[in-house]
């Protein structure tokens, strides 16, 4: 078994690499909730969502969230609230787009809460409804959000940063409420305890790995065992693949590389697998603590995809 530590989009890819070179379900993922937030009423969690659609060949592949061949009557509908909405009403948000057949995850996933089902338990019954064969799990049954401080306007939530002011506001510190009195799900701490390997994804650093780093004994219990816990680097020549990795680091006082990318992550894990166009950083990974390996992680074919899948595995001694 393989444990991975994931949030959305690169996470979800690189599951999918593994399943190129690997049976599915002998892959764990433990996935990020800090993003999960509550839309007309609907418990919504868009890093499990992401890497359930993903892994189940539905995603949109070019927004990368949300499902494929998606129809947007119900947001169209709900438009026509807004004007009568009251003032100071969070009624009717239509910046927050749910499409037709996503609402449907949604629709299911709360009512399965409300009928006293655990996140864990929920999030088992969606993917085997996508025929999801990786075992998805949420990194714990308790509610765990990132606060995003943003400078000038003060503390919003996750998704009001991320989409709302599409990641565009500069950010002066993050918490993740609730994480110091959570704990890593029954579900997750046995796949991490099970795991011959950890593979920390291609994640945020600060807002996909972080929340999950934030739970009480994780970090201590990835520290005990950093010789079979790799990362994957998500700053691939300065600039993140997807998302605002890059300046958020910048801004939240680290260096926007695979340096800084290794000085987060050298207490929890021994390798740090970066791309050719930062080969000639390898020397500076490895001053701050980590082993670096060379291949290319940009997963844009399915050959460099299970390349990097091969190589992050024999990084730490597992050999396909
Ligand atoms: N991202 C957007 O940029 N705009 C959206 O309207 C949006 C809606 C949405 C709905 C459900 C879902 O599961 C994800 C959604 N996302 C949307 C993506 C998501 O909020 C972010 O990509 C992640 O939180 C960052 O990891």
């Amino acid at each position: 078994m393989i444990a991975v530590l994931a949030g959305g989009v690169g996470a979800a890819r690189f599951i999918r690499a593994l399943m190129l070179v690997m049976p599915a379900d002998e892959i764990s993922a433990v996935v990020n909730t800090g993003d999960d937030t509550v839309m007309h009423g609907l418990y919504i969690c868009p890093d499990l969502d992401t890497v359930t659609y993903t892994v189940a060949e539905a995603i949109d592949a070019d927004r990368g969230w949300g499902l494929s061949n998606e129809t947007w009557r119900a947001m169209q509908a709900l438009a026509r609230f807004v004007p009568v909405r009251p003032t100071g009403s969070s009624a009717a948000p239509t910046w927050f787009n749910l499409g037709d057949q996503d609402l449907a995850t949604h629709f299911y996933r709360t009512a399965r809460l409300d009928e006293g089902a655990t996140l864990t338990e929920v999030t088992d019954e969606i993917a085997r409804a996508f025929g999801v064969h990786v075992k998805l799990m949420p990194m714990t049954d308790q509610r765990v959000s990132t606060v995003v401080t943003v400078v000038d306007e003060g503390d919003i939530s996750f998704q009001e940063y991320f989409v709302q002011r599409q990641h565009g506001v500069p950010v002066s510190n993050l918490r993740f409420e609730g994480a110091q009195q959570a704990a890593l799900s029954t579900a997750a701490a046995q796949a991490l305890h099970d795991a011959k390997a950890i593979v920390i994804a291609p994640s945020n650093p600060l807002v996909s790995i972080g929340p999950l780093r934030a739970l009480a004994g994780v970090d201590t219990s990835l520290a005990a065992r950093r010789e079979q816990v790799v990362a994957i680097s998500p700053i691939v020549g300065g600039a993140a693949l997807k998302g605002p990795a890059d300046r958020m680091m910048l801004e939240l006082g680290h260096e926007p590389s695979v340096v800084g990318v290794a000085r987060l992550y050298a207490p929890i894990a021994s390798v740090l697998v970066i791309d050719p166009v930062d080969a000639h950083l390898a020397p500076l990974v490895e001053a701050a603590g980590m082993r670096a390996v060379v291949v290319p992680s940009v997963m844009s074919t399915p050959e460099i995809s299970a390349a990097l899948a091969r190589t992050t595995l024999a990084a730490v001694g597992i050999h396909l």
